[in-house]
């Protein structure tokens, strides 16, 4: 296979809503330039991209694929991101591959929630931006205002490149307005007469918006109303690598029309890998600017993990600087790790083309890594520099995950490590105060997903349940109690006595143990299992089954008796002591408070923050961003495990939110007493 310098070579990744037509695209891309040699169809569940059995089942992108083609002597490499908000990661934790991301919008569709997702997640990243305009071939097709949408919306105005030729089913080609051609399919021809004032005036506008992002070009419009062919295309290049101009293409990934066309403008007008050699990383703390070039040292990027169910799994690799060879040692800081490079890979799709090396700016896959695992760097093995720690959303779905079959239980840990592993944004824990295992990230889809690929991979069936909350138990006044244990009935008897004084600690401080007792009415061997007794009964619950914490209990008194006494004795009596004392002192349940973020657009505000004070939320501030509202808010966790479908249908899914927890705080008598009575229905079954 040939191989391609860092200039012959142009990374993209496709982001923009579901249904926007990304991966039939790439599947028109592959088929029109000829690596593929059929057109494969998202309805009949063939394209190269969408090859995983879930996706043909869904008829959409569940994880990021990759492929590539040849196209007039470069080589293009493609990454089809989800457009589905639960599955956002993949595209979030790719960025660092590509210099180039093509958002792809639907000409019909205004400005759509998924594309809005998409340039949100691309705000403030140092990457040439492309708009692509798709389905220009359906009813109501309008490329100017769907670029007109995003310039209202998201505050930046896509300059035209190309401009369609007819629209709906007469949508036949699109005009260069740079080489000032018309292209259809790979046939160049003159300007239809009838579009000359368009072209031309899209043609100012683009020269316009280049001539502004550079001194020397502006000079050269205002003297010559004019710029040249070669000042404008380097112009533009260089507005592009940089972010300043963001170009706008149309085609129709359905009927094929204009796919050529796009690709021709990707070489032309969008930068390479030599464009870019400056990477942005770290050493330790201190950011640090690292050249990329073919011959340099080795930098290179795992952006993705798919686990193949015969292959093993698959980590897909950027390499900036250097070559990766079979054999090739490389160290990973994140990991503090080495690896060895093995069997190479470029894939189209599914489909594995051997490979021996991996170049600067390429992209492929490996095999069999000991411990280099996604978002890891490739570096040479003394250095120690590494790529900026990605940073991940924050959860806003969760449930607990049981496997079905009892005897799934231990054999699900490790599968559910293995699925999870290809998703970044899914945590996995064991929750230690409500013994469950709970799953959380981006949206039920994705969780669900997760179900499908233990069943599909691992023949192991789980289900998902609503999460029990970890509230805490506590008291807020102090009371004295006392408890004999004392039975003898036949054998050996059981005797200890224990007085206590319980009192509340300060939020946070957890359990405190004093041992006031002198004189020995209590043996000191007695005292640990005293200790243990409670430390015990508070790990269970008291009132309601959940931990007890911030109590002090001072054991002052008691009694023993020679023959009979015993640790387990001592720990009954400490237990009871406890349980009969605690409830004395005014028992009170704690609940989880989170911090949220929550954005949305400013014309929900109204209800969002109806819809807050419903669920026991109190509003601690906000900021309007743009055309976004930015609330500050409390929640209790019982409301935030399924504040999100709520946000979601009152925003029409425009509302996002990020929390993180903030403290424990008292649960209102009302639902108190409701958790007390559900757990006592509980325990008499
Ligand atoms: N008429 C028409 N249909 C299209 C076009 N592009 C895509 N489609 C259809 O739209 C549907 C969705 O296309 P996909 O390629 O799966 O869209 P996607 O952007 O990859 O969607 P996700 O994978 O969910 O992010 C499929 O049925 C396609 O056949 C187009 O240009 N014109
Ligand atoms: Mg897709």
């Amino acid at each position: 296979m040939k191989e391609y310098s860092m200039k012959k070579l142009r990374n993209l990744m496709l982001m923009g809503s579901s249904g926007s037509g990304k991966t039939t695209l790439a599947e028109q891309i592959f088929y029109q330039s000829k690596i593929t040699n059929r057109l494969g169809k998202i309805d009949e569940g063939n394209t190269t991209m969408d090859f995983d059995p879930e996706e043909i089942a869904k008829k959409m992108t569940l994880g990021l694929s990759i492929g590539y083609t040849n196209y007039l002597d470069h080589k293009i490499n493609i990454l089809d991101a989800p457009g589905y908000p639960d599955f956002v990661g993949d595209a979030i934790v790719a960025l660092p591959a590509v210099e180039n991301v093509v958002v792809v919008a639907n000409a019909t569709g205004g400005f759509e929630v998924g594309l809005e997702l998409a340039l949100e997640q691309l705000e403030g990243k140092k990457k040439a931006k492309i708009i692509l305009v798709n389905r220009m071939d359906n009813e109501h097709a309008d490329y100017d205002k769907t670029l007109e949408a995003i310039h209202e919306n998201a505050g930046f105005n896509p300059v035209r490149i190309h401009i369609p030729i007819g629209k709906e089913g007469a949508f036949t080609g699109v005009v260069d307005i740079i080489r000032q051609k018309a292209i259809s399919g790979a046939t160049e021809s003159e300007i239809p007469a009838d579009m000359a004032d368009i072209v031309e005036e899209a043609r100012m506008q683009l020269m316009e918006a280049v001539a502004e992002t550079d001194e020397e070009l502006l000079n050269e419009f205002l003297e010559n109303m004019e710029l040249s062919e070669t000042s404008l295309i380097a112009g533009l290049k260089k507005a592009i690598t940089t972010g300043d101009i963001v170009p706008a293409f149309v085609c129709s990934a359905g009927t094929g029309v204009g796919v050529l066309a796009f690709l021709k403008g990707v070489i032309d007008y969008l930068p390479s890998p030599a464009d870019c050699n400056t990477i942005e990383l770290v050493e330790g703390e201190q950011p640090k600017d690292f050249i990329a070039s073919e011959n340099g040292e080795l930098l290179g990027y795992i952006f993705k993990l798919y686990a193949d169910p015969s292959m093993g799994d698959f980590a897909y690799v950027r390499m900036h600087s250097g070559t990766l060879k079979t054999g090739t040692e490389f160290y990973s800081p994140e990991k503090d790790s080495k690896d060895k490079a093995g069997n190479m890979y470029y894939l189209l799709g599914k489909n594995r083309h051997d490979c021996s090396e991996i170049r600067a700016g390429d992209i492929g896959a490996l095999v069999k890594l000991k411990n280099a695992r996604v978002m890891n760097s490739i570096v040479a093995p003394n250095a120690r520099h590494a790529f900026m720690p990605i940073e991940l959303p924050t959860a806003t779905t969760w449930q607990a995950l049981k496997a079905v079959n009892q005897s799934d239980e231990d054999k699900i840990g490790t599968v559910l490590q293995r699925v999870i592993a290809e998703d970044p944004t899914i945590r996995y824990e064991l929750n230690v105060e409500t013994h469950e295992n709970l799953l959380s990230g981006m949206g039920d889809q994705q969780l669900l997903l997760v179900l499908k690929k233990l069943k599909n991979r691992y023949k192991v069936e789980a289900e998902l349940k609503t999460p029990r909350i970890p509230y805490k138990e506590t008291i807020t006044a102090g009371a004295e109690s006392q408890y004999r244990h004392k039975k003898q009935s036949g054998g050996r008897g059981q005797y200890g006595e224990v007085y206590f004084r319980i009192k509340p600690t300060e939020r946070g401080e957890g359990f405190q143990f004093i041992n006031s007792i002198v004189g020995g009415v209590i043996p000191s061997n007695f005292i640990p299992a005293i200790e243990k007794g409670l430390i015990e009964t508070m790990e269970k619950g008291i009132i309601a089954g959940y931990q007890v914490v911030d109590v002090s209990v001072d054991v002052y008194f008691g009694s023993y008796h020679d023959v009979d006494s015993s640790e387990m004795a001592f720990k009954i009596a400490s237990s009871m002591a406890l349980k009969e004392g605690f409830k004395k002192c005014r028992p009170i349940l704690l609940e989880p408070i989170h911090n949220l973020v929550i954005i949305v657009p400013s014309e929900y505000m109204g209800d969002v923050m109806g819809d807050i004070s419903t669920r026991r939320g109190r509003i601690m501030g906000m900021e309007q961003r743009g055309k976004k509202q930015h609330l500050n808010a409390q929640m209790p966790i019982a409301e935030v495990y399924n504040y999100f479908p709520a946000l979601k249908s009152f925003t029409q899914g425009r509302g996002r939110f990020t929390q993180e927890f903030s403290h424990y705080e008292r649960v209102p008598e009302d639902i108190t007493q409701k958790v007390i009575a559900a757990w006592q229905d509980n325990d008499t079954q």
